[in-house]
């Protein structure tokens, strides 16, 4: 079985991201075993205040973030980080070349009730002449991504991670806390007869999702013709997972609760760095109006309306849209 360094040391030349992915695992691997002690850890319930999205904290929210926080502090390529959890990007080291946007404990409101979440990261290259406490040094596309990955805190601990040739994962060996080689080029079916929605929100989408949808329901008898199934875990990574393993649709669209944000999750340690991991394994990511890879960022924390997973489920969505 190979070992995570190894694997990069093969398969990526960058040895500052290299450096980067391996040591934040560090991190990672912590923040598995404070979930996996569950309640014996006395890290469960609420933080009792509010992160810059408004939304109540939970202990492991914030610990999570500081484990983050302080091992990307100690790594001399990094340049920069900017986190879900903090309002403004911070600097780490003035010779670093990479820049880390993470969403430290991605589905934390699952933790309670002993459901998996995740951690989810996005790298992006910065200048020798970006000042790291300047959100413009950020505001990358999708596209500028050179790596990406998420943690997945589940029955097993599981890394998947793209550096922009293809979308490989590994499981966490709690014994010897080393990350080894479990499926190399992951590809999603092109097609799917699942789909992953908030159906709670139906009265709130566009007309075309809420068409589109329908027509998801009208099954065998509409005009997709076919009977799906529905999923829908809260928990983002762990959407993405059963997708990129057996194929699906993830949707999070458009809202009309509050125009001036398009959608709930956000672009920058959500979005693109889902979607980078998606489209290497054949999957397609859209707004359902333009790739989201292609979002030009005015801020960190904004949101985007997702529609990502088997490539022509996400085109037919698309064509509802178009
Ligand atoms: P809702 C978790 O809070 C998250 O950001 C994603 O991981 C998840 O897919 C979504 O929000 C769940 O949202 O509205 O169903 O609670």
């Amino acid at each position: 079985m190979q070992r995570l360094r190894t694997f990069l040391d093969h398969h990526c030349d960058d040895q500052a991201l290299v450096a980067v992915i391996d040591g934040l695992m560090v991190a990672c691997k912590d923040i598995a075993y404070r979930l996996h002690m569950g309640s014996l850890a006395g890290v469960l319930g609420s933080a009792e205040q509010e992160n810059v999205q408004g939304e109540c904290q939970k202990k492991l929210d914030v610990i999570s973030n500081d484990l983050i926080k302080f091992c990307l502090k100690g790594m001399p390529e990094v340049k920069g980080m900017a986190s879900e959890e903090e309002a403004d990007p911070v600097a780490c080291n003035p010779d670093g070349e990479l820049l880390v946007l993470f969403d430290p404990l991605d589905g934390s409101s699952n933790i309670d009730v002993n459901v998996t979440v995740g951690t989810i990261f996005s790298i992006l290259k910065a200048s020798a002449n970006d000042d790291a406490t300047h959100e413009a040094t950020y505001l990358q596309s999708g596209k500028q991504q050179v790596a990406a990955g998420y943690v997945l805190y589940g029955p097993s601990t599981l890394l998947v991670l793209t550096t922009g040739n293809g979308t490989h994962t590994f499981t966490l060996d709690p014994r010897v806390g080393e990350f080894f080689l479990q499926r190399e080029n992951v590809r999603i079916p092109a097609t799917t007869k699942e789909f992953a929605i908030n159906m709670s929100n139906q009265r709130f989408w566009l007309p075309q999702m809420q068409n589109y949808v329908a027509d998801l329901l009208a099954g065998e008898e509409g005009p997709l013709g076919k009977r799906y199934n529905m999923r829908w875990i809260a928990s983002m990574v762990a959407e993405i997972h059963r997708i990129l393993t057996r194929g699906g649709i993830f949707m999070y669209p458009y809202d009309n609760r509050e125009p001036q944000k398009p959608g709930k999750l956000r672009l920058m340690y959500e979005g693109n760095p889902m979607s980078m991991l998606v489209e290497q394994a054949g999957g397609k990511a859209s707004t359902a109006f333009e790739d989201i890879t292609a979002v030009e960022p005015t801020s960190i924390h904004q949101r985007v309306s997702v529609v990502m997973g088997s490539a022509d489920e996400v085109e037919t969505v698309v064509r509802y849209h178009a």
